[in-house]
């Protein structure tokens, strides 16, 4: 019987660097970036068996000292991007500064959330590692001194996810579309499908945490009475698995502002998603499949000069023509 081989990730990347012109420290970057994924991916599985996945401080099964998830997958990430050489600096949501790695000889920055969605651990249901890659100056193509690790979105050259414990990954790459790979059975990503959001109203999904809607503003909880029959609904509670489900059906995922709540210390104007590895990361890769991003001035998220690096802010992606719908909303 004839053996069918599917296309490797890595076989994909060398044909993408090759057919651009570009070097291969990208592939060994994406690599250190793959071997963590792969790793957190084997942790998660196997930590519900073990008791691993409890509470820091608590003890497992084994009497051994439980660490979170999202601490366990933050080591793994930082371990993997700094044995690779190829990272400047790297911002990580579970680290308050920038983490320096190879100052003089790096040529990339990494933005990532190692463990997004931890509500959904305790259940074994999804997670995701999130990473927004940026390049150093060398062509001269940003304007002005670098700004190290405060670069916008529009810079980034690639975003991607994974959704643990799926085994499914997702990866844009600037100007070359957003593709999605599968993990086969000996755990190589592999099949290249490329993704664009449907215009076909048909399966359109709407996410966001209906239990806000009454501490949302008034412009937004309109827009949502007035549409939310058009949609299916759908909140997996972790913005890699709603993401994933909108790649594929289209529609809107949104985190408005809290600006409403009885106690307005609980009000959170900037949203809760932090712009540089939450935000942008799903910005670009909706960009690359067609779609669009904006937060709640209207103003596209790829395009937010950051400030801070765990900057937050609002979240509106989704279809090309509903963020247009809702530009005009917010102007
Ligand atoms: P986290 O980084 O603390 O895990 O929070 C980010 C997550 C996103 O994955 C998800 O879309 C959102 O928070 C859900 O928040 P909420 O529980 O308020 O609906
Ligand atoms: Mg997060």
């Amino acid at each position: 019987m004839p053996v069918e081989f599917e296309q490797t990730f890595r076989n994909f990347l060398m044909g993408h660097q090759e057919k651009y012109n570009r070097t291969y420290h990208f592939l060994i970057l994406m690599d250190s970036i793959v071997a963590a994924a792969k790793r957190i991916e084997l942790y998660y599985r196997t930590g519900a068996l073990k008791g691993n996945l409890g509470v820091a401080g608590s003890i497992n099964v084994q009497g051994e000292n439980v660490m979170k998830m999202d601490d366990i997958a933050n080591e793994i990430v930082l371990h993997y991007l700094a044995s690779n050489k190829r990272v400047i600096q790297a911002v990580s949501e579970e680290c308050a500064d920038v983490i320096d790695m190879n100052k003089s000889g790096g040529r990339y920055f990494v933005y990532f959330d190692p463990l997004d969605g931890s509500s959904n651990v305790a259940h074994g249901l999804p997670v995701g590692f999130l990473f927004g890659i940026a390049k150093r100056n060398l062509e001269g193509s940003i304007k002005g001194p670098e700004d190290f690790h405060l670069r916008q979105g529009s810079e980034y050259i690639a975003a991607g996810m994974f959704v643990i414990p799926t085994g499914m990954f997702t990866l844009a790459l600037r100007d070359a579309g957003c593709w999605r790979f599968h993990s086969d059975e000996t755990a190589t990503y592999v099949k290249p499908v490329r993704m664009i959001l449907p215009e076909n109203p048909q399966n359109w999904e709407l996410s966001f945490n209906a239990g806000n809607t009454s501490v949302f503003s008034e412009k937004v909880g309109g827009w949502i009475k007035d549409n939310i029959s058009k949609y299916k609904f759908r909140y997996i509670g972790a913005l890699a698995g709603d993401f994933h489900r909108l790649l594929s059906n289209g529609g809107l995922f949104m985190y408005p502002a809290i600006v409403n709540h009885p106690d307005p210390k609980e009000n959170r104007p900037q949203g809760k998603l932090r712009l540089l590895y939450e935000a942008n990361v799903v910005a670009f890769m909706c960009r690359e499949a067609g779609g669009d991003a904006i937060d709640e001035t209207g103003t596209r998220i790829l395009d937010i000069k950051p400030a801070g690096h765990h900057q937050r802010t609002t979240l509106y992606v989704g279809t090309k023509s509903v963020i247009d719908e809702l530009i005009s909303v917010f102007k």
